[in-house]
């Protein structure tokens, strides 16, 4: 079979074979004379990956079976995704609450560039001079779906139809969202159920819903190059669960078990959107993103294991997240990437993926992840990664430094001694707190005034 005519698939099949699923672009290179790049192969064969972009809102870092997490957590869909794919040790999410990290994740750059520092009144929107992934993916031909919490502008303008998608079926915002009363009588606008540009009335508990819609999009759209953004509202407050589901738990505290209910209905979303890939014929070819939007929440009674605080907090627990990427025809099954990542990166990846380019009009601080999962990356990622709220709670990470003030003096952290802050070293290192002092003060003077 000659490069000219082995479709990709079989193409990768054998790469496969051959190098144990290891990267499409060392294998060309070893194939009896194969010299197609990855992108001259796309445009030949024109076989581009479908996307899926699922995100848990508030999802503890021990709430993941797949993570070091307390016995009672049991999620076997997310587990499925880490051991057919590659399971991140060190991923961040871009904010430490919902909205700036869905601003920073649709845009690929740090959200503060555009003045979206904090949840606010949440009628504020990504500012439409803004690129989402989405406008990037329609442009290149691919069916694009929304289905869950938008939470990144309730006007008109700034809904998901007016800012790439074809499709949509969930809540504009706010955080939070009643899991069973899915009616527009006696709720607020913001909290009504859209299909597209129009309210509706359902029935039913909303995540098994949102899963009814991503499943039905990617079953529509099987024969053609899709993206899937399924931004879970689960298992974010309310505490509300499928009564049956309440009772596979007994920790003794009856909020954790509603909330372990409610994970597990959403890790089952999870393993139908895998089944549903399966089921069509593209999980070979599909790139799929999951990760949760913030640190666990306190309130919500979850458990970030081994991190330090929760979600509103610039300390690991409000951070660092559960974070797998799967990929079964580029990337190596049941890998672990300890690289510094953050969810900024899934923009330029996805672009990477499907090889269309960053526009260059503006400054990206996401980057391809690819190399770094591909274990192929012989300098770090990012030299350095910022947190900022618009207030007081700050953070700087390079390399296995972290500095941070979370409404006060600074502290130094040196996380790969001490991944949940015990030891703070500024005294004792001023050289290193001055550096990273330099380095965040440097960022920030880039960014805009807040917007919210
Ligand atoms: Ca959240």
């Amino acid at each position: 079979m000659s490069a000219r005519n082995c479709t990709r698939r079989d193409f990768l099949r054998r790469c496969a074979g051959a190098a144990g699923g290891f990267a499409l672009s060392k294998c060309a290179l070893g194939a009896g004379g194969l010299v197609l790049s990855n992108q001259a192969l796309k445009v030949r064969i024109g076989s581009r990956p479908n996307i899926v972009l699922i995100v848990s809102d508030d999802q503890g870092y021990g709430d993941a079976s797949c993570y070091d997490h307390p016995k009672e957590v049991n999620t076997p869909s997310i587990d499925r995704l880490a051991a057919e794919g590659v399971r991140l040790t060190n991923g961040y999410a871009s904010g430490y609450i919902c909205a700036p990290t869905r601003a920073g994740l649709l845009t690929g750059r740090y959200q503060q560039r555009f003045g979206f520092y904090t949840g606010g009144h949440s009628r504020v929107g990504v500012p439409l001079n803004e690129i989402t992934i989405a406008d990037l993916l329609k442009k290149e031909g691919y069916a694009t779906g929304v289905f869950g919490k938008w939470h990144v502008g309730l006007d008109y303008d700034y809904r998901p139809l007016q800012r790439g998608f074809d499709e949509f079926y969930g809540f504009l915002g706010h955080g939070a969202h009643d899991y069973f009363d899915l009616k527009m009588e006696g709720t607020e606008e913001h909290n009504w159920i859209y299909r597209n540009n129009t309210p509706i009335n359902d029935t039913g508990y909303l995540t098994q819903n949102l899963t009814r819609e991503a499943v039905s999009f990617i079953e529509h759209h099987s024969k053609e190059p899709f993206f899937c953004y399924l931004p879970f509202n689960a298992v974010h407050w309310p505490l509300q669960a499928l009564p049956e589901d309440i009772k596979h738990f007994d920790t003794g505290n009856e909020s954790r078990d509603i909330y372990m209910a409610m994970v597990e209905c959403m890790d089952e979303g999870v393993g139908e959107v895998l089944n549903a890939l399966k089921r069509t014929g593209v999980e070979d070819n599909t790139l799929v993103f999951f990760f949760s939007d913030n640190g666990g929440a306190k309130k919500n009674f979850a458990n970030n294991g081994a991190l330090r605080d929760f979600k509103h907090s610039v300390y690991e627990g409000g951070i660092h997240v559960p974070f797998i990427v799967k990929w079964p025809a580029k990337l190596a099954k049941g890998s672990v990437c300890p690289e510094p990542t953050i969810s900024l990166d899934i923009f330029p990846t996805i672009l990477s993926a499907v090889g269309a380019s960053l526009p260059g009009d503006r400054i990206y601080d996401g980057k391809d992840m690819l190399p770094a999962l591909l274990g192929e990356n012989t300098k770090p990622l990012h030299d350095v990664l910022f947190w900022f709220d618009g207030e007081n709670k700050w953070a700087v990470r390079a390399g296995r430094w972290k500095l941070l003030s979370e409404n006060g003096p600074v502290e130094l952290y040196d996380l790969e001694a001490d991944i949940s802050e015990t030891k703070d070293l500024s005294a004792s290192n001023p050289a290193k707190v001055a550096e990273l002092q330099s380095l965040y003060d440097e960022w920030n003077s880039q960014l805009a005034p807040p917007i919210s």
